[in-house]
């Protein structure tokens, strides 16, 4: 009989990324593998930390690698997006498996009270020509602190569409408050993740990104490279788990979460048992 291999799992800071975290480590349970989740990582540090061997696995979006770690400007479609940073980031030693199929990307949303009182903002062109108007009320766009300095983040996004946001109308947050925020109606605008749980149940109205300045953003496992030549199952092995997850999916998850205040961990195990992933 062989021994439990220890897998360790990093987490970002936001809800999904626990609830991935938790997927992974109950599915591979009675696989063999005994887990070790690393949460309420940033970006960067959870996938420098996978690239050198200080985590097993990350589950990453392959725009947040095109852009903001590879620094590509070129626009690349879904599957070329996923091609592309899958050679890449294999040179660096990070190895992406095969990809779930949501895209859980940004998107600027307004408070349900903000849309009602301005029904002709519907794209964010449409906001960078409301914000030109003088004598705008509150102007305020909550964001968080990770956005403001990513490369596919706030200043890019600023310059594509022209927005007239000045330093201090501009808020920096944790996530999740960026979502209070939206709710209680405190700021004009809101930077959230299109997958998140809360968007329906605020009430809030997405803005079409109608210049296209987002990338696609689907998210999968990447496992480091030595990692994975111990474990070469685990392809094959994570391949159900990713597929079964797609953006209606993955937001009913995290809205189980963050609306109706189950645990990660409870959420997690629900979800693989009634997907027969778990006996
Ligand atoms: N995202 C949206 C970000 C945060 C949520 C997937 C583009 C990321 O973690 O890279």
């Amino acid at each position: 009989t062989s021994q439990a291999a220890e897998i360790r799992i990093g987490a970002k800071v936001f809800t999904e990324q626990v609830i991935l975290s938790e997927l992974t480590a109950q599915y591979l349970k009675p696989h063999g593998y005994q887990s070790r989740i690393v949460g309420n990582l940033g970006s960067t540090i959870a996938w420098n930390a996978m690239k050198s061997g200080q985590l097993d696995i990350t589950w990453e979006y392959t725009g947040t690698s095109l852009v903001a770690y590879n620094k590509v400007t070129e626009r690349l479609d879904k599957e070329a997006a996923y091609q592309r940073v899958k050679e890449l980031d294999a040179k660096s030693g990070a190895i992406w498996l095969a990809p779930s199929r949501f895209n859980n990307t940004y998107a600027l949303a307004l408070p349900e009270k903000v849309a009602e009182e301005n029904p002709d903002i519907h794209t964010i062109s449409d906001l960078a020509e409301a914000l030109k108007k003088p004598g705008k009320g509150n102007r305020l766009l909550a964001l968080d602190i990770e956005f403001a300095n990513r490369s596919d983040g706030l200043d890019g996004l600023v310059k594509e569409y022209g927005l007239t946001f000045t330093r201090n109308e501009i808020r920096q947050m944790d996530p999740g408050l960026v979502y209070t925020a939206l709710r209680n109606g405190q700021v004009f605008v809101g930077l959230v993740y299109t997958t998140d749980g809360r968007l329906d149940s605020f009430g809030l109205r997405l803005l079409e990104d109608d210049r296209k300045y987002f990338p696609d953003y689907t998210a999968a496992p990447v496992v480091n490279a030595d990692y994975l030549k111990q474990h070469p199952e685990l392809e094959a092995l994570l391949k159900p788990l990713a597929e079964r997850l797609d953006d209606a999916t993955m937001r009913r998850l995290n809205a189980r979460v963050d609306v109706d205040r189950e645990t990660p961990a409870a959420v997690a195990a629900d979800f693989l048992r009634q997907e027969k992933l778990i006996g």
